[in-house]
């Protein structure tokens, strides 16, 4: 029998209330917005007025809100967003231990319901979260991704276009590493138009730029003043979900684990990645030079620090 997707979004907060309406109105399928019991109707209710959208906006998703994960059951791809965000003055690590406690239980719940599932994990600090619910679940590597790489190239070609007065759709970069300040964005290997950037812009403005998109995730914490980003964060991950569930083969940078690639071994790490039916279908290793390599290690070893505060 023919049946839609079934993807569960954890976290009803404003990530996962965006996610999930993202991605009813790109029909990706039927989704399940959970949260826990406290906020069971506050759930109910963002599905419900969601829901309510589509007749307007023309989509066929069904979209419900639970706090019971047997509402989860069997479904196709599951999105983690669930656990604190930062507020000012907080690092993404600050977060480590508290949502260290939320990505276990969540992922006990997901495994017992959709043993067979793709998960992405979005919750802070996200290298360090994908690596725990990989652990967690038991689950083998190419069904346990995390997002950060999408959202820092969304922000590093934002820039870029502005910069340079074009179309974003023209402009293509490629951010590495984890999930932090030290995170790598690839110049070398971002093109407008097809054209190197680094025909394009003035050097000093493209450090400027790379500069920008490593904190970028601070930038919207600080203007919003309690939270952080969401929309880019969600619309990010949707296209995490797109890729797997119409098996697109995207080229995408994702968190994945390492056994090896780019000498890494035993670590959740941003690299460039073939994203379709079958989750991470391949690592993609690019050739880096001293310098890059150099700025690849240094955030790994950012990420290993958070790793140690895994209990
Ligand atoms: C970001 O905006 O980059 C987050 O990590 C939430």
């Amino acid at each position: 029998a023919m049946k839609r997707k079934k993807i569960s979004v954890i976290g009803g907060g404003f990530t996962g209330a965006t996610t999930a309406f993202l991605l009813a109105q790109k029909e990706l399928g039927d989704v399940v917005l959970v949260d826990i019991p406290q906020m069971e109707n506050p759930t109910k209710g963002k599905a419900l007025d969601m829901l309510e959208a589509g007749p307007v906006q023309g989509f066929d998703a069904n979209i419900t809100g639970t706090s019971n994960y047997e509402d989860t059951k069997d479904s196709d791809v599951v999105v983690i967003t669930a656990g604190i965000a930062r507020k000012p003055g907080m690092s993404r690590d600050d977060l480590v231990q508290i949502n260290q406690k939320v990505m276990k239980s969540v992922t006990k719940e997901i495994v017992k319901n959709s043993p067979n599932c793709y998960i992405i994990v979005l919750t802070n600090p996200v290298d360090a979260m994908t690596y725990t619910v990989f652990k967690e679940s038991g689950f083998p590597k190419n069904r346990v991704i995390g997002q950060s790489g999408v959202l820092d190239t969304a922000r590093f070609r934002t820039f870029v276009a502005q910069e340079l007065n074009l179309s974003v759709k023209d402009v293509t970069g490629f951010v590495l590493g984890g999930h932090g300040d030290d995170m790598v964005p690839l110049v070398r290997y971002s093109y407008a138009g097809g054209i190197p950037l680094e025909k394009l812009i003035p050097q000093e403005r493209l450090d400027a730029i790379v500069e920008r998109t490593r904190k970028g995730g601070g930038e919207i914490v600080n203007l919003l003043g309690n939270g952080s980003a969401y929309y880019a964060p969600a619309a990010s991950l949707v296209e995490m979900v797109e890729a797997i569930v119409k098996d697109q083969r995207r080229v995408l940078p994702s968190i994945a684990y390492l056994e090896g690639e780019y000498g890494f071994e035993g670590i959740y790490l941003g690299v460039p990645t073939i994203l379709g039916k079958d989750g991470i279908e391949k690592i993609i290793e690019l050739d880096l030079t001293e310098d890059e390599k150099a700025a690849l290690e240094k955030s790994a070893n950012s990420v290993r620090e958070v790793m140690k505060v895994l209990a």
